[in-house]
């Protein structure tokens, strides 16, 4: 059968470009490693597919039409965040007004906690994918019109109503996946524009690869559980010969590990490490981690075989606030970590959650001075998002503190979405302004600024500092 994947136009990246720390310091495309991966595995069913990017293209409406149009798919899949899902909604409407009878897919974080409501508000989705997607999907092409009610993980209409089979189980040999389908992509276009990223990676061109799924942990606000909540690692061997052929067939020489908690086992990492240093790789790498999987050892070891960046979600300032995002560690531990880390040579970046209910203009402050005491190389605030999937959409959903589900104001940097008793929503928007500002106006960070300014002629990004800080 003809597959199309597509990623829908995101309004969401387009206004990215005016958040600070982004569109720097940190402005990454990455590659749609989700469709990567279910575009390879079907292909290994001989199935013929095409993976459309419309981010990473810049496609407007008309480009998809035409895309959809010239290819003629049978399936139609689409990805979607929780702040993309009406994007995506539309792609569905495009693949069925090209044809009623193309059968048009969900997958994703948001639609897995969503599905029953997705399918509700558009008529254009037939199925929704809820968790791992590629065993799935293939499943769905096989009995393209029957039997349904036999594929384990998917929701959709019968007979007019919507009907949700049993969960799937989760890939536990993630080796025996095919590496995700490159080939689709237009592997070049996905670049890091953002100033210290750019400078970190040394001008080299840049890939993401996933070397585990699923996470132990439980934060309150993070809707990481699609992907199930035990850790499965790919093994080292397996993990460098995807880099090889990154390296070798589209010249990437630097890997972001997108990996929830890059080291989860200090011997996978150790491991992994080794491999790079002993094949002669001859790469450079970053990933993210928590402080509490992090340790000298760690943080040596990564270094010599070639990370040069770490991101950390130290979240707060204020230790009853980590208590209520269940992070399971303490402010002296973050601190600790930080300090290993940036001894051993890592660039550290750290997010932090500002607007929690229980928030008031104290708090926040020690969360900004907390951070300036640990005093990373970037620091990125959020507002704290109630996302379907974590535990705090279902706090605030209980507590009746939902201001809004209108799914596209999720976007964690502008209007808050959350009622918090103790501030209005002005004052959390001024707070987070000032965390950004007071971290980032800093002479070496003005002249940064400047700098990328002019190099990059992005005068659109001055216009949306501009913007942002007159809100
Ligand atoms: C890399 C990443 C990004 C990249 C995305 C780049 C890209 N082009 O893909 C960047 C940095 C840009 C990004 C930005 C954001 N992200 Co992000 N990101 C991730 C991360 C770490 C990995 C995503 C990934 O590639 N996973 C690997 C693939 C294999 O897993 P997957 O995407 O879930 O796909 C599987 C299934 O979901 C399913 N599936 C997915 N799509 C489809 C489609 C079809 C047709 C089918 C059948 C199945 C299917 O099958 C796939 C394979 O098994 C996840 C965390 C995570 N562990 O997933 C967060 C995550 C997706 N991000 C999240 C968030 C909140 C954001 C931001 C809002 C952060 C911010 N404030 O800026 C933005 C929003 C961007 C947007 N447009 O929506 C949340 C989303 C929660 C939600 N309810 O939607 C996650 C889950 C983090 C979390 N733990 O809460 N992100
Ligand atoms: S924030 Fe990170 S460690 Fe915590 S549950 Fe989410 S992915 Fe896991």
């Amino acid at each position: 059968m003809k597959v199309m994947l597509i990623y829908p136009i995101s309004k969401f990246f387009k206004e990215s470009v005016s958040l600070v720390g982004y569109s720097l310091y940190y402005r990454v495309d990455y590659p749609p490693i989700a469709l990567a991966y279910i575009g390879s595995y079907l292909e290994k069913a001989n199935h013929k597919v095409k993976i459309v990017d419309c981010l990473i293209e810049k496609y407007d409406e008309d480009d998809v039409k035409r895309e959809i149009k010239h290819f003629d798919p049978d399936v139609v899949g689409v990805t979607a965040n929780t702040q993309i899902i009406y994007d995506a909604m539309k792609i569905a409407q495009i693949a069925k007004e090209h044809n009623p009878n193309c059968i048009t897919v969900i997958g994703g974080p948001h639609v897995t906690y969503m599905a029953k409501e997705t399918l509700e508000e558009c008529s254009f989705i037939d199925v929704v994918v809820r968790g791992e997607g590629e065993i799935t999907l293939l499943e769905l092409l096989d009995k393209k019109s029957s039997n349904w009610n036999e594929i384990k993980g998917i929701t959709y209409r019968l007979n007019g109503k919507i009907v949700s089979n049993a969960d799937r189980g989760f890939i536990d040999d993630l080796d025996s996946l095919p590496f995700p389908a490159y080939h689709l992509l237009s592997m070049d276009k996905y670049k890091a524009y953002g100033h210290l990223i750019k400078e970190w990676i040394n001008g080299k061109s840049f890939a993401g690869v996933l070397t585990s799924r699923g996470c132990p942990y439980n934060c309150t606000f993070c809707a990481s559980k699609t992907l199930g909540k035990s850790w499965r690692a790919r093994s080292p061997e397996n993990i460098i010969e995807e880099i090889k052929i990154l390296r070798d067939k589209y010249g990437k020489k630097d890997i972001e590990f997108l990996d929830d908690t890059f080291t989860v086992s200090e011997k996978r990492t150790e491991r992994i490490c080794k491999l790079i240093k002993q094949e002669d790789l001859d790469i450079s790498w970053f990933c993210s981690t928590r402080v509490d999987c992090f340790t000298k050892k760690i943080a040596e070891t990564i270094h010599k075989s070639g990370c040069h960046s770490v991101f950390f979600g130290i979240e707060s300032g204020v230790q009853e606030n980590l208590d209520f995002f269940n992070k399971g560690f303490t402010l002296e531990k973050a601190e600790q970590s930080i300090k290993i880390a940036k001894k051993a040579g890592l660039n550290v970046i750290a997010y932090f959650i500002i607007g929690l209910p229980q928030d008031n203009k104290k708090k926040i402050w020690q969360t900004i001075k907390f951070a300036k005491k640990l005093n990373p190389k970037i620091a990125l605030f959020n507002q704290l998002t109630p996302l379907p999937g974590s535990k705090v959409y279902e706090m605030a959903e209980e507590n009746n503190l939902i201001l809004t589900k209108d799914w596209s104001k999720y976007i964690t940097m502008y209007d808050p979405v959350i009622k918090i008793p103790g501030l209005t929503n002005d004052e959390l928007i001024k707070y987070l302004k000032n965390a950004n500002l007071s971290f980032y106006i800093k002479p070496s960070y003005v002249l940064n600024i400047f700098t990328e300014i002019v190099s990059t002629n992005s005068l659109k990004i001055l216009r949306n500092h501009l913007k942002l800080l007159a809100k």
